[in-house]
């Protein structure tokens, strides 16, 4: 059971001195993460383009004309081969991204669910986006060994509507209520940089931390300004707004893994260091991400290496969450004896 925060509560972290927020989430960091490890993930689009919603920030909206390539859906075999890559490159999730608006109960769903099956009897971890999902599909994708469904909220509740028209955020609400009564992990985060101001990011965030329970993973992506989607003209998003927002969700959500997504081509290793300091353990490895760059994963390594961080094992970051959890849980009754103690 997890206590409300409010926007007062976010606000008054995110607006700490950076020195003392970023101690706060380092304090966080070591109590809940293996400090040093980075989860390693690797994305794959396995159907690109033609997507009918209007997403203003995505080069896969068919309402943007971006000059992106479109592919059908992928077929098994095809998926299998970037699935062995990634766990040859050190990648322990494999996530699957599809430019849908929702997923249709037909045989391109057959499809997913064999290749969900497939990609899981590789031993990795393995994640689905596809767009807005019922219960029965959760269901079924679960059976077919789907551990982790990534559905973004993006924004703020009262910023969506600026960004996206052909659905709602109550939509995205309740997708990411069938996945979790479907019993996938939860996979919720947002965009930052498209024009929203500080206190939507903060609204997004406290909208995650207010779930019960909280998100699993939460990737932050920072807009990559694509050209001809309506949004080709934003600046990138201020580094230091950016390392604050990572160190608020850190503290707002101290089991979650807090993951750097889009982006990060446009970051120098100093803002990813800074990053990984404001609480940030987990990234996309791998040169491409759905249809744009990501840094080469030489790069990342050398960088992880002389940072001293190392990958992380999804059930070595399971058993730390499992024994924060206990020492949390432990706490609290001790406090609830003591407060009994006293009243009496
Ligand atoms: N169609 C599905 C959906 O919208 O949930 C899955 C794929 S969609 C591309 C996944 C996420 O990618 C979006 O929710 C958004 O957060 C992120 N994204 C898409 N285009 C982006 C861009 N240009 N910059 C940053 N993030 C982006
Ligand atoms: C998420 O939050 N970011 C990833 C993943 N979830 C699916 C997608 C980023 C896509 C960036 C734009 C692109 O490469 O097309
Ligand atoms: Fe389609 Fe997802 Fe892109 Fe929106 S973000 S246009 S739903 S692929």
């Amino acid at each position: 059971m997890i206590s409300m925060t409010t926007l007062e509560e976010l606000k008054s972290i995110y607006e700490l001195p950076l020195t003392t927020l970023i101690m706060r989430a380092q304090e966080v960091h070591h109590r809940h993460q293996d400090p040093a490890g980075v989860q390693l993930c690797t994305l794959k689009s396995i159907k690109t383009g033609k997507c009918s919603e209007d997403c203003k920030y995505c080069p896969q909206s068919a309402h943007n004309d971006t000059g992106l390539e479109p592919e059908k859906l992928l077929d098994t075999v095809r998926v299998m081969v970037d699935a062995k890559k990634a766990k040859e490159s050190g990648a322990t999730r494999f996530c699957m991204g599809a430019a849908w608006r929702r997923v249709y109960t037909n045989s391109q769903f057959s499809n997913i669910l064999e290749t969900v099956t497939a990609v899981k009897k590789l031993d990795l971890e393995v994640c689905c986006t596809l767009g807005m999902l019922d219960i029965e599909q959760a269901r079924q994708l679960k059976e077919a060994g789907c551990d982790v469904y990534n559905h973004n909220l993006d924004t703020s509740r009262e910023f969506y509507s600026k960004i996206i028209t052909t659905r709602t955020y109550d939509d995205r609400l309740d997708t990411l209520k069938n996945v979790r009564q479907a019993g996938m992990e939860v996979c919720s985060g947002g965009i930052l940089g498209m024009g929203e101001s500080v206190e939507d990011r903060l609204k997004m965030l406290l909208e995650l931390a207010n779930m019960d329970p909280q998100p699993d993973s939460v990737p932050i992506n920072a807009l990559v300004a694509v050209k001809g989607t309506p949004l080709e003209g934003q600046e990138f998003v201020d580094s230091i707004e950016f390392v604050r927002t990572i160190a608020t969700a850190r503290i707002a959500m101290p089991r979650a893994m807090v993951r750097l997504s889009a982006g990060r081509s446009q970051m120098s290793d100093e803002m990813h260091a800074l990053c990984y300091l404001a609480g940030a353990n987990s990234i996309f490895l791998g040169d491409k991400l759905l249809t744009t760059e990501n840094p080469l994963q030489s790069d990342d390594f050398k960088l992880l290496n002389k940072l001293g961080l190392h990958d992380l094992h999804p059930d070595a970051a399971r058993a730390i969450h499992a024994k924060s959890e206990a020492e949390e849980e432990e706490e609290a009754c001790c406090e609830s004896k003591q407060t009994v103690t006293v009243a009496h």
